[in-house]
């Protein structure tokens, strides 16, 4: 019997791949298949996805999959960032692109709706990190906007309702959205109806493994995929998938999922929504299983992409080998400060933002380098402390999976600030949630700690140890706050 082949489509905020793999007992390989950029564009003023460009380019990856596939691929599932969402018409059409969570439309939304409705009923309802750019917020700020709306798609929803035909709303995404009750998982309507949003724009909702449908005739033909094609939901939010593929045994463990944001937190068999947790901002989103991924977005790699940007895309690995000889924690910033959300000129907001706090402004691009790994590493300790507080879990070991699990030096600097070993990779552990959860519903592997195993076995990983200088890290910690 031949190996089954799934294939992964996973949109980041930097870049979409489309990948398969072959998986079976002791067998778990991925390929890239195609790899391209995800370039945001501002017109009129505000800031989009380019999500025809995206979906282009998502068929093209696919077609190149099943031609990749003699035996034929079993399956595809798709996710992507979270909160974003495109709105149909009633002929199913969509109407105007995709707006981009780091827009400004929602400057000042989120404050008022805290005023007006109450942190207390937000936090008790969804769960969720007070974060600007929340579907709920943005729903706010869209107001009329939504008039002529029949459905609202979460991206990776819309990209599957474009393949299919299919509508509905995958629940880890919906998750993240802030208006699914974070207690029954319903969508909820003393919510809805206390803000004044339409309801009847959610579309009912799925779970990952369910299978969402075939592709629709005109797609099978242009993209040679075959008719009978199962597009089954996956843990659609990214960070779900992430953490699925994280190649724990047992459950003291953290993690951070880091790209262009770092998650960082816990996973737990129920929310924690105590005063303390929603003070500390804590988000409890949907995971795989009806997993909690107890978590607080940290700023990530954005600092760092938005410098490079600024200054013409350097190589990324000559800075980071000068980086290595910047002295450390000379400089800090608090990624977490809202003045860094939005794109723009980051090596300046950097270099402000270290003056005003009373530490020397970094003046190379080396040092800029560093001061935003440092200042990572150290939101990563201060993150990971607080979830083990709230959360009561145990955290022996830390996983830091994705594109930042290449960055040597942050894992490094990640181990020592948090005192704890670092196990970095996969790098693609998104790409691998997705096809473990589409091998699962398809038979091919078992459960979440199957999955782990599986990925822990095949996958190459690297493991850092504390190097003992905690205290250091403790002090920096407390000159920053
Ligand atoms: P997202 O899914 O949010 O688009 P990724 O998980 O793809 O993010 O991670 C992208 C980040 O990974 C980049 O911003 C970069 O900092 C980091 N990265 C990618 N390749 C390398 C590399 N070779 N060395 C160090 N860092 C890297
Ligand atoms: C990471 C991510 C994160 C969300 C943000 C919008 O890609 O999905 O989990 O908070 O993007």
């Amino acid at each position: 019997m031949t190996t089954p082949t799934f294939a992964a489509v996973d949109l980041g905020a930097s870049s979409g791949r489309v990948m398969t793999a072959r998986i079976g007992p002791g067998t778990l390989d991925l390929t890239e298949v195609r790899r391209f950029p995800n370039r945001p564009v501002r017109a009129n003023g505000t800031l989009h996805w380019d999500v025809l460009g995206l979906y282009g380019n998502v068929l093209d990856g696919l077609r190149g999959a099943a031609s990749a596939t003699p035996g034929g691929l079993v399956s595809a599932g798709i996710d992507s960032w979270a909160v974003d969402y495109g709105l149909l018409d009633g002929n199913g059409d969509l109407l105007g692109n995709p707006v981009h969570y780091r827009d400004a439309r929602t400057d000042g939304v989120m404050e008022r709706v805290r005023a007006e409705v109450g942190d207390d009923l937000l936090y008790q309802v969804s769960g969720l990190q007070f974060l600007p750019f929340n579907t709920v917020y943005q729903l706010v700020a869209a107001g009329a906007g939504l008039d002529r709306a029949r459905t609202l798609l979460l991206v990776p929803d819309l990209l599957a309702y474009w393949l299919t035909g299919k509508v509905g709303a995958e629940r880890t995404n919906a998750s993240t959205t802030g208006l699914l009750d974070v207690r029954d998982g319903t969508w909820s309507r003393p919510l809805l109806d206390r803000l004044g949003l339409p309801g009847g724009l959610l579309p009912e909702l799925r779970g990952p493994g369910e299978v969402i449908g075939t592709p629709r005739p005109d797609v099978a033909a242009e993209t040679g995929l075959p008719g009978d094609l199962a597009v089954t939901a996956v843990g659609s939010h990214d960070t779900a998938s992430a953490v699925a593929a994280v190649p724990a045994a047992g459950d003291r463990f953290g993690y951070i999922s880091c790209g262009t944001w770092s998650l960082v937190g816990v996973e737990l068999p129920a929310p924690v929504l105590s005063e303390e947790s929603r003070k500390a901002n804590f988000t409890n989103e949907g995971g795989v299983d009806g997993t909690v991924r107890y978590l607080r977005n940290v700023m990530g790699l954005w600092p760092l992409q938005e410098s490079l940007r600024a200054w013409g895309s350097p190589d990324l690995g000559a800075l980071l080998a000068e980086a290595e000889h910047v002295p450390a924690r000379r400089s800090l910033i608090d990624p977490d400060d809202p003045e860094f959300l939005p794109p723009g000129d980051m090596p300046a907001r950097i270099a402000a933002h270290c003056a005003r706090r009373g530490f020397p402004e970094p003046a190379t691009r080396a040092e800029i380098v560093r001061c935003v790994l440092d200042s990572l590493a150290l939101a990563h300790r201060t993150t990971l402390r607080e979830a083990v507080r709230l959360s009561g879990r145990e955290v022996e070991v830390v996983h830091l999976v994705g594109g930042g699990s290449r960055n040597d030096l942050l894992c490094r600097l990640t181990a020592d600030a948090c005192g704890r070993p670092v196990i970095a990779g996969p790098v693609e552990a998104t790409a691998l949630g997705n096809v473990l959860v589409q091998a699962r519903a398809h038979g091919a592997v078992g459960g979440l700690a199957e999955m782990r195993a599986l990925v822990a076995a095949t996958q190459p990983l690297r493991r850092y140890e504390p190097s003992g200088g905690t205290a250091a890290w403790a002090e920096a910690a407390a000159r920053l706050a």
